[in-house]
C-alpha cells in the first residue's frame, strides 16, 4: 500500500477524506478551478476539482445511477433532460440508458473538466457522442434564466456548494429551475451528506420549499465521499418521487425498484433532523 496520502479539503466536512495515491496522473488549474487526477490502488483513477473527491472509478456508478435513475423513473416520459455540471458524464451516461430521452443538453462551466475526462475517463465519457447529447460550456445559473418550460428532468451534479457553484443552491436558481422544467417536471440535485453538512442540507430544503409544491430527499451511500449518507434533494412540480412509476431495462449495477424506493426509507430520521 502506498504512504502517500491525498487529504480531501472540504472545509464544511468535520472529518478529513483521504485516499492512497500510487501516481499522479494529471494537475492543471483551468479558469475555473484546480484538476487533479490520481491512480489510487484500490479505487482506480480519482477525479479531484478545487481538493474535493468528485468520484473515484470504482464506486462512480453508486452516484451517477441514483443522481439519473431516481427522477427518470419516477417521471412517466422523460423525453428532454438537463444536466448542469456533471462535465466527467457519468450521469449522462446514466440518463442516455432510458430509451425515452430524445435529448439530453449537458451544461458545464468548465471545458477542462470534459476534456479530461475524456482523457482519463472513457467509461464515464461513453455518452458524449451520443446523437441525443448537446454540450455546452457556460454559467448553469446563466443558462437557466434563458430556459422556460422546456425540460422534463433537471439535475444538477455540481461541486460543493460553494465557490463557483453556490450560485445553484439559491432561491433564485430554483425559481429558474421551476421555470425551465414542464409543468410537470422533476428537479434533483446533489446535496452534501445528511451527517457532516447538516446545515447544507437543510438550508437547500428551506430554499427548495420555497419553489417547488413537492420537496424531497434521499440517499445514497457513496464510499468516495466522506458522510455515509449522501443526499439528493428533489423538488417536483407535480409527481411524488417515492416510487418509480416505469421500470428500467437497462443493466445498472445498484439501482432498481426496490432501491429506488429504499433511498427515501429513512424519512422519519431525515425529517427530525432538517
Ligand atoms: N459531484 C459532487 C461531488 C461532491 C463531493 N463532495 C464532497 N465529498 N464533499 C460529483 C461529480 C460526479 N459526476
Amino acid at each position: 500500500m502506498s504512504d502517500v496520502y491525498f487529504i480531501e479539503r472540504d472545509p464544511y466536512a468535520p472529518i478529513r477524506h483521504c485516499y492512497p495515491v500510487s501516481k499522479v496522473l494529471y494537475e492543471a488549474k483551468s479558469e475555473y478551478q484546480d484538476i487533479l487526477v490520481f491512480e489510487s490502488p484500490k479505487f482506480g483513477k480519482v477525479l479531484v476539482l478545487d481538493g474535493v473527491a468528485q468520484f473515484d472509478e470504482k464506486f462512480e456508478f453508486i452516484y451517477h445511477e441514483f443522481m439519473a435513475h431516481v427522477p427518470l423513473c419516477a417521471h412517466p416520459n422523460p423525453e428532454t433532460v438537463l444536466i448542469i455540471g456533471g462535465g466527467d458524464g457519468g450521469v449522462l451516461r446514466e440518463v442516455l440508458k432510458h430509451p425515452e430521452v430524445k435529448r439530453a443538453v449537458l451544461v458545464d462551466i468548465d471545458k477542462e473538466v470534459i476534456e479530461t475526462s475524456k482523457k482519463f475517463f472513457p467509461t464515464l465519457a461513453v455518452a458524449f457522442e451520443d446523437e441525443r447529447t448537446e454540450i455546452l460550456c457556460e454559467d448553469g445559473f446563466a443558462y437557466m434564466q434563458r430556459h422556460k418550460n422546456e425540460f422534463d428532468v433537471i439535475i444538477v451534479d455540481s461541486t460543493d456548494p460553494v465557490g463557483i457553484a453556490s450560485s445553484l443552491t439559491t432561491e433564485q436558481f430554483f425559481k429558474y429551475v421551476y421555470e425551465a422544467l414542464k409543468d410537470d417536471g422533476i428537479y434533483v440535485g446533489q446535496t452534501e451528506s445528511i451527517y457532516y453538512h447538516l446545515e447544507i442540507v437543510r438550508k437547500i430544503q428551506h430554499e427548495l420549499k420555497k419553489v417547488f409544491p413537492v420537496v424531497d430527499l434521499y440517499t445514497a451511500v457513496i464510499p468516495g465521499y466522506a458522510g455515509y449518507w449522501w443526499t439528493i434533494s428533489v423538488g417536483s412540480k407535480k409527481y411524488q418521487v417515492r416510487e418509480p412509476l416505469r421500470e428500467l431495462k437497462a443493466p445498472t449495477k445498484l439501482y432498481s425498484a426496490d432501491m429506488h424506493k429504499h433511498a427515501f426509507l429513512p424519512q422519519s430520521f431525515y425529517k427530525k433532523l432538517l
